[in-house]
């Protein structure tokens, strides 16, 4: 991947967000190109992205057709690309789906606003649907930040060095070990003696233990889950 697209009403929502960071890093790196849409460039001839809701009913919907144009505009720019549209209603997001859209495809994202996207739009255009989680969001703009976050720090380069995310937690399947740094004693709570050894095997052992120890107390179903 080398390309993400987010086409929003509040495209300045996601503008200010990559200015910052890993994320800012690599696209001035050119490692990653990230560009806004604004859907009203793509507004109908009275100027509107949305209208009533068919069969009635509180708060607007976005149109098919603007978010058609401006899904297409973006397609007509890229070989191969994954269009994914966010709602709570999509596939839950996981590490592996991350990792997997980061190797292979550039991104269109839609994010939408109000009481959604007219579902023709959805069907015609979408390739899937994503959900961050089973919260309800006002717009699909923090979600969109979410993925782009993730999905960018799997590109080659993004992060300052290589293996940072490597030891990462999901990457291995385990949450991390803990992290302690200056000063040794913070409110009478000193850091594990083992940390200060500089015995390197001894450390290694002891974070493995740490992260099994923590995955296991906190979400043992990652357990189960690189069981089965
Ligand atoms: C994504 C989007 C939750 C999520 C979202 C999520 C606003 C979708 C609008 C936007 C629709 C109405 N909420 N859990 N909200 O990933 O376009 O829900």
């Amino acid at each position: 991947m080398r390309h993400i697209y987010v086409i929003s009403v509040f495209p300045e929502l996601i503008r200010d967000f990559i200015n910052y960071g890993v994320l800012k890093k690599g696209q001035d790196k050119s490692l990653i190109n990230i560009e806004t849409i604004n859907l009203r460039d793509f507004s109908d001839k009275n100027g509107y992205v949305d209208d009533k809701p068919y069969g009635g009913g509180a708060g607007m919907v976005l149109q098919a057709q603007p978010l058609i144009d401006a899904t297409r505009y973006v397609k007509s720019k890229l070989k191969n690309y994954k269009c994914i549209y966010l709602s709570p209603k999509g596939k839950k997001v996981n590490q592996e789906m991350i990792v997997k859209t980061a190797n292979n495809d550039n991104l269109i994202i839609i994010a939408g606003r109000y009481e959604g996207v007219d579902q023709r739009f959805i069907d015609l255009e979408v390739d899937e649907e994503w959900s961050i989680g089973d919260y309800i969001l006002s717009g699909g703009e923090v979600a969109a930040c979410v993925i782009i976050d993730a999905v960018a720090r799997m590109i080659p380069g993004v992060l300052g060095h290589e293996d940072s995310n490597k030891e990462e937690s999901f990457t291995n399947g385990y949450l991390e070990y803990p992290h302690y740094t200056r000063p040794e004693k913070v409110e009478g709570k000193n850091v594990p003696k083992v940390l200060l050894s500089g015995n390197h095997e001894e450390i290694r052992v002891w974070r493995e233990k740490q992260a099994m120890l923590v995955t296991n107390n906190k979400r043992s179903d990652l357990i189960k889950k690189k069981l089965s």
